[in-house]
């Protein structure tokens, strides 16, 4: 895809020794998973207060159960795309040359794990992680079927949960703190497949924009976000976020 990008945007992309990234589920979406807004969307038909928050959870466990574990099954199927590809080439490029790059995701789906990505703050968690809400015990497995549903843990018998943050729930704090560093100290930040609509996640761009550095979205449609970043691509994931690589280490030459 031969693009146009502006010349000051990929004079950054050379430059910048310190690049954040924050993801969404539209990142996922070109490996066959479903995003959650929208049409066609996870939420399409569901209540997001019985399937994301603790307190749904503790009212229907087997449900909860049920919906996860059909979404392990699906992003156990699914590989990496060319976006997840495109942002992991990006990390091992800059930091071969002594920079630092965050891929913070909003995604539980290990996809830019999968793809080579190193540096990945989790801020909703992973959806491979089982925690016991009895006695806090936590290990990851991607076993697909789970022997009982829901399943228990077994050192107490208590329920597990998905080790993901819903509704209401603090973020890991590792994750907050990583998160923000890069927020405030990254020279390009850029926001990809996600509607901007989930709080701290949305922030991120908003205190990178404010500390200074030059921002960019790649999304399907417009966001809350398109209107506070400097640069707002329309289109797909798999497609821009190649392209934008592809251009700068052209222009590199
Ligand atoms: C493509 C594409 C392609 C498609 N290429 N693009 C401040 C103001 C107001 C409220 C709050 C606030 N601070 C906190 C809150 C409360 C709440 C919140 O944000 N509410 C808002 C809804 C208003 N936040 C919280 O509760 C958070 N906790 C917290 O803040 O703790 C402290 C606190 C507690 C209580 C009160 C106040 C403070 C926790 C948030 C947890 C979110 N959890 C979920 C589920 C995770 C587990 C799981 O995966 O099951 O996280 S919800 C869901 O939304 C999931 C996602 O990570 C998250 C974001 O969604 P995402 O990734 O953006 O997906 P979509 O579907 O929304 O968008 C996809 C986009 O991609 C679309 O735009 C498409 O167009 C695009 N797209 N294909 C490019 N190929
Ligand atoms: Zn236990």
């Amino acid at each position: 895809m031969a693009i146009e990008f502006p010349e000051a945007l990929l004079a950054r992309m050379r430059t910048a020794a310190k690049v954040g990234v924050l993801t969404g589920a539209g990142v996922s979406a070109e490996s066959g998973l479903s995003t959650f807004r929208g049409p066609g969307g996870l939420w399409q038909n569901q209540d997001v207060m019985e399937l994301a928050t603790p307190q749904g959870f503790a009212r229907d466990p087997q449900k909860v159960w049920a919906w996860y574990a059909w979404r392990r099954e699906q992003a156990l199927q699914a590989r990496p795309n060319p976006g997840h590809a495109a942002l992991a080439r990006w990390e091992a490029a800059l930091t071969a040359r002594g920079g630092t790059f965050e891929l913070i995701t909003q995604n539980v789906d290990g996809l830019h794990q999968a793809a080579g990505s190193r540096n990945v703050t989790e801020l909703h968690g992973s959806g491979w992680v089982l925690r016991c809400t009895g006695c806090g015990d936590e290990r990851i497995d991607r076993t697909h079927p789970l022997p009982e549903l829901p399943p228990r843990c077994a050192k107490c018998r208590s329920l597990l949960r998905p080790g993901v943050v819903w509704f209401g729930e603090m973020l890991p704090e590792r994750a907050i703190i990583s998160a923000q560093a890069a927020a405030e100290t990254s020279e390009l930040f850029l926001v990809a497949g996600t509607s901007g609509t989930v709080y701290p996640a949305a922030s991120f761009v908003q205190i990178a924009a404010r500390c200074g550095a030059v921002t960019v979205e790649v999304n399907l449609e417009p966001t809350p976000l398109s209107g506070k970043v400097d640069y707002s691509f329309r289109g797909k994931t798999g497609e821009w976020l190649p392209a934008l690589l592809a251009a700068a280490e052209r222009s590199d030459a």
